[in-house]
């Protein structure tokens, strides 16, 4: 059942809609090279995972998902926000822990939400995300809405009790979720090739009984293929997909992770593999953007990151008199 997507036919897709995914790879990848830099200036309280060099996953997914549907996060998280949607400003403000941040500057990167935008929350707990997804999905499933769930998830995350149980009750409950397992060859510094019992996480699709789908993520057009077709397939009544999107994270585990467990595959993959590399040389060569409307794209984000930080910087903490809010969500 398990497929790979190698070479991969480009689904259809219109100028606006490619300018819009390159734009939100853009703004993923400069946000985070800016989180990278301020970081290093010590202002940001908290623990910092980078998304740089994912992009392609995020994006490729939730350019096929609406206000009906909903995401679930890890604690690698600003990619998966910023591709459903959540503003810019508000997440840096968060992330320095100011008032003006997505959660009141309470949650930090690890934690940033956003329900108005279906953006369920960055996760701590690895595996977290699998078991909420499958609650949104059977929800969306019992009120008829057409949503899917998405959880998002890393190799290490897949061998998590909690994703295995996800998996299974999908298929039972035949929930239109779609399970993304994040393989960036590594949980914090121990390589996938060692505590993944098989070599493909998607492998493990036939023990679920749902498809399996192997994707070079660092290829756009591959990952919005396979998550083209796991969506229509959860709207349309036919269950669960687990996708496998490989790629390498370009920082380290964490901010400050001085990464003695690997060598040189960053530099070879920043500039071999690099997805906004690859999406720039492709719609270009084929004729279908202009490399003015994507640099005019650059320029644009490189501004909005500007006045994200400033503006992060400037705004108030929260302060004794916030203390007990945002501690019960009232419906
Ligand atoms: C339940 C749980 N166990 C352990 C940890 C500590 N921890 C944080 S991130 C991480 C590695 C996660 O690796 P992976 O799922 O591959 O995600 P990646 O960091 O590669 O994106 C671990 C073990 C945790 N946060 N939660
Ligand atoms: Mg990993």
């Amino acid at each position: 059942m398990t497929g790979t997507l190698s070479s991969p036919t480009a689904q259809e897709l219109t100028p606006d809609e490619l300018l819009e995914a390159y734009r939100t790879m853009r703004t993923i990848r400069a946000f985070e090279e800016r989180v990278h830099d301020e970081f290093a200036g010590g202002d940001i309280p908290g623990f910092v995972h980078l998304y740089a060099g994912e992009e392609a996953s995020a994006t490729g997914v939730c350019s096929h998902l609406d206000d009906r549907d909903a995401i679930a996060s890890t604690h690698r998280g600003h990619g998966h926000c910023i591709a459903k949607g959540v503003e810019v400003k508000p997440m840096m403000a968060e992330i320095y822990g100011k008032l003006t941040g997505s959660c009141h500057g309470k949650g930090g990167s690890m934690h940033i939400a956003d329900l108005s935008k279906g953006m369920l929350g960055a996760n701590g707990i690895v595996g977290g995300g699998p078991p909420l997804i499958c609650g949104r999905a059977l929800a969306s499933q019992k009120r008829g809405d057409g949503g899917v769930g998405v959880a998002f998830f890393g190799d290490g995350a897949s061998n998590q009790g909690t994703t295995l149980e996800s998996l299974n009750l999908a298929t039972i409950w035949n929930l239109p979720a779609i399970f993304v397992a994040e393989n960036n060859g590594y949980a914090e510094a121990t390589s996938s090739s060692w505590s993944v019992a098989t070599d493909d996480i998607a492998d493990r699709a036939a023990a679920f009984g749902m498809p399996g789908v192997i994707v070079d993520g660092f290829d756009f057009f591959a990952v919005h293929e396979a998550a083209g077709e796991a969506v229509a397939r959860a709207r349309a009544g036919g269950g669960p997909t687990l996708i496998e999107v490989k790629f390498t994270r370009y920082y380290g585990h964490f901010e400050g992770d001085q990464q003695l467990y690997r060598a040189d595959e960053v530099a070879h993959a920043r500039e071999n593999l690099d997805c906004l590399k690859r999406f720039r040389a492709r719609v270009t060569a084929d004729g279908q953007l202009d490399a003015a409307q994507l640099d005019r794209i650059d320029a644009d984000v490189a501004a909005l990151i500007e006045e994200a930080v400033a503006e992060a910087k400037a705004a108030p903490k929260p302060g004794a008199d916030d203390l007990l809010t945002d501690v019960y969500v009232s419906y």
